[in-house]
């Protein structure tokens, strides 16, 4: 444990130092804060940093966008990726990307609660569609989310490029299944930092307790918290299964992801920069659609199959899910009146169009 500590510190230590160095340099290679406009025949070294380990989806999406930015500037541009756990926290990757230490980040708004209140939108069950595909489709067009949420990002030098799903969330739990809300009561449930989510599960009655995924099959395993939420995937090769009885496969929520940029780095890209990076982030919607869908596919019939860890897979009746959407209504009032910045205008706009996309 000492050891992956001083790994985190030595990682940020060099991150730092190298991020200095360039800057110092006057930076015409990428790396600075003015983007490294440059003349033809100039190099780009970028650093992206992720939320996840290799293998996992968030990693894939930046080893792929690295490989594509390289083939399509013919080897200028270099990105490095960083699996999750040598930077240190997910809220510490959230600054890393404010102060320019890396230039991109796949970021999830469940860290970002307590800064961009706007994001905690992501937070309210049951908001999105059932279908995943049509959960993607709204992220890809929502102009809620891609201006107007986007705009309020940037007023802390976060620019989301792309919003996208990592699969439907689902809960595990050890000693009970969440069947009903009944059964959330005081039970202690591990969540991201933002503080909606932690609303969102007060609403059930729950104990909520925020930390980083880091810690988390450890708590599990202890006993410190009984349950979590996220997509099956994750759930299987963090190996929190492992350690939990039930899955419920409640659809409460999407994982929502953001390729997010340093806004003043990536205002300072050069046109032919600037346009690569646009297209490649269209282009990768597709992709990691693909790449999330397979994951969770494949994990859930890991889990299901997986003798050695077994795991009871519970699924919810609609009249079950309908009384966790009795309860999950409230909180979206709550953001209205006690979240939101812009009195739920966000909220409203997003909302009209999940009714267009799904009439
Ligand atoms: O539960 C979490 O905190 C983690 N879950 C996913 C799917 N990605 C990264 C995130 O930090």
């Amino acid at each position: 444990m000492i050891m992956f500590k001083l790994k985190h510190v030595l990682s940020l230590i060099t991150l730092l130092v190298l991020s200095t160095i360039l800057a110092a340099c006057g930076g015409d290679e990428g790396g600075s804060a003015d983007g490294g406009e440059g003349s033809s025949g100039e190099t780009y070294d970028w650093r992206f940093v992720t939320e996840e380990v290799d293998g996992q989806v968030q990693y894939e999406y930046a080893e792929e966008f690295a490989k594509r930015m390289n083939e399509k500037s013919d080897g200028a541009v270099n990105i490095d990726v960083y699996e999750f756990g040598g930077l240190g926290s997910e809220t510490d990757q959230v600054e890393q990307l404010q102060n320019g230490a890396v230039e991109l980040a796949v970021m999830s708004p469940g860290f970002t609660g307590n800064m961009v209140k706007e994001g905690q939108i992501f937070a309210l069950h049951f908001l999105f569609p059932d279908s995943v595909e049509k959960t993607q489709e709204i992220l890809n067009d929502s102009e809620a989310l891609n201006t107007d949420l986007r705009e309020r990002y940037e007023e802390f030098s976060i620019s989301p490029l792309s919003y996208w799903t990592e699969g439907a969330m689902q809960w595990t739990s050890s000693g009970t299944a969440l069947e009903e809300p009944a059964d959330f009561q005081n039970f202690k449930m591990r969540t991201q930092t933002s503080p909606l989510i932690l609303e969102s599960y007060r609403a059930y009655d729950a104990e909520p307790t925020p930390m980083s995924w880091s810690e988390l099959y450890t708590a599990l395993d202890r006993g410190t918290v009984e349950g979590q939420e996220n997509p099956i995937f994750f759930i299987g090769d963090a190996s929190f299964y492992e350690v939990q009885d039930y899955m419920t496969v409640s659809n409460h929520n999407n994982y929502v992801a953001m390729t997010t940029v340093n806004t003043e780095w990536y205002e300072g890209l050069n046109d032919e920069m600037k346009t690569m990076v646009d297209e490649t982030v269209q282009e990768m919607q597709q992709w990691v659609f693909d790449e999330q869908k397979a994951q969770n596919e494949e994990w859930l019939e890991t889990i299901r199959n997986d003798e050695e860890n077994p795991t009871e897979i519970v699924e919810l009746t609609e009249e079950q899910r309908q009384m966790f959407k009795d309860k999950a209504m409230p909180v979206r009032d709550f953001y209205r009146e006690n979240v939101s910045t812009v009195d739920g205008e966000i909220l409203d706009k997003l909302q009209e169009e999940i009714s267009a996309a799904t009439e």
